[in-house]
């Protein structure tokens, strides 16, 4: 007789474990923000992964880290096939769960008290989660209005257009999102070139990404080459969003090459869209702000404790929440509890 299952069911990821992730990215958030503008990212980022790890602990799961802060040998912590969760009590079997986190994505912007930085994971199914190397990805993300409509391979000026097209407005209404780097020189000409308006980043493609799949965000596309891992991160989103992408890993040296073969990758080249990334028919995805930015606010402190914004998604229960807690560190005590 095998063991009897804690959470039977498999809709039961989703539905039993948002609230226990909502907390775990919102404990990093705490902990990185106390670091804000110290301009130390490397401190912002260990603080996010020693909550987030610690946070993890506490949850009925066989979790298994598929995207994470790096091999075992680089990272002490969240490394990539880490198991977390608490350990189950003989006979009990908790459910199998695939992680992808980013414990703090922007690092610098935390580290220099800019918009956008945000701690984020996504959870599915085993195997509902892409394992993408960690190398750099090409990128093309927009709404749900978009789809099929993108085309990585086809000039900028022709997914420009087919964007505009599906906004039912203009190539000049729209604003593309790119993040500031000299490897997009030329496709930023390109966008000028061919009207566009364009807001460049410092770091966070994945905020821009998610922000590019909701309406009224500012943001009409993500366009470029960001990290890998961060796509993964984006693909979750979107499929909670209906979003689109279409994305392509950039293996430019022979190490990267066999890299990717040794993970399984046959097609190096091959062009991914959002499903193909995060292909679960359970998937979790939750971001907590840690400074502002378009969607989410950053954590603020008073005297008590603290209050967060989280954006809570899932995939099958198609379910889209904003999570606005207020953390009591101690007893108000007379004070009374002071929500503004
Ligand atoms: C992007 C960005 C991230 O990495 O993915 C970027 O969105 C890519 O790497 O916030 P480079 O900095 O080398 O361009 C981040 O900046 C950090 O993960």
């Amino acid at each position: 007789m095998s063991a009897p299952t804690y959470l039977a069911t498999r809709a039961s990821i989703e539905r039993n474990l948002l609230g226990d992730f909502i907390h775990v990215v919102e404990e990093a958030a705490i902990a990185s923000t106390r670091t804000m503008g110290q301009g130390d990212a490397k401190a912002a980022d260990h603080a996010a992964v020693h909550a987030m790890r610690q946070a993890f602990e506490g949850i009925r799961m066989a979790g298994n880290i598929v995207i994470g802060e790096g091999e075992r040998d680089k990272a002490p912590m969240l490394y990539i096939g880490e198991a977390v969760g608490s350990k189950a009590p003989d006979g009990v079997e908790y459910p199998r769960v695939d992680i992808a986190v980013d414990p703090l994505e922007g690092t610098n912007l935390c580290a220099t008290g800019t918009p956008n930085a945000m701690c984020v994971l996504a959870a599915s199914e085993p195997g509902g989660l892409l394992h993408a190397p960690d190398c750099y990805m090409q990128k093309i993300i927009a709404g749900p209005a978009c789809r099929d409509a993108l085309d990585i391979d086809a000039p900028v000026k022709h997914n420009l257009k087919a964007i505009a097209h599906c906004l039912d407005r203009n190539v000049k209404d729209l604003v593309i999102m790119v993040l500031d780097r000299p490897r997009h020189e030329e496709l930023i000409s390109q966008i000028r070139a061919a009207g566009a308006r364009i807001r460049l980043i410092p770091d966070g493609d994945l905020s821009g990404g998610i922000a590019a799949a909701v309406r009224g965000a500012g943001v009409h596309a993500v366009f470029g080459t960001g990290g890998a891992p961060e796509g993964v991160l984006t693909a979750a989103a979107l499929r909670c969003l209906a979003g689109e992408m279409v994305a392509r890993l950039v293996i430019n040296t022979k190490e990267l090459e066999e890299r990717v073969e040794r993970m399984g990758i046959r097609d190096a080249k091959r062009v991914y869209t959002a499903r193909d990334l995060a292909p679960g028919e359970q998937i979790i995805f939750a971001a907590c702000g840690v400074t502002d930015g378009a969607l989410l606010q950053g954590v603020r402190f008073f005297g008590d404790g603290c209050r967060t914004h989280t954006l809570a998604m899932t995939f099958a229960s198609r379910q889209v929440r904003f999570v606005d807690t207020v953390h009591m560190f101690r007893e108000p005590g007379n004070r009374g509890v002071r929500l503004y």
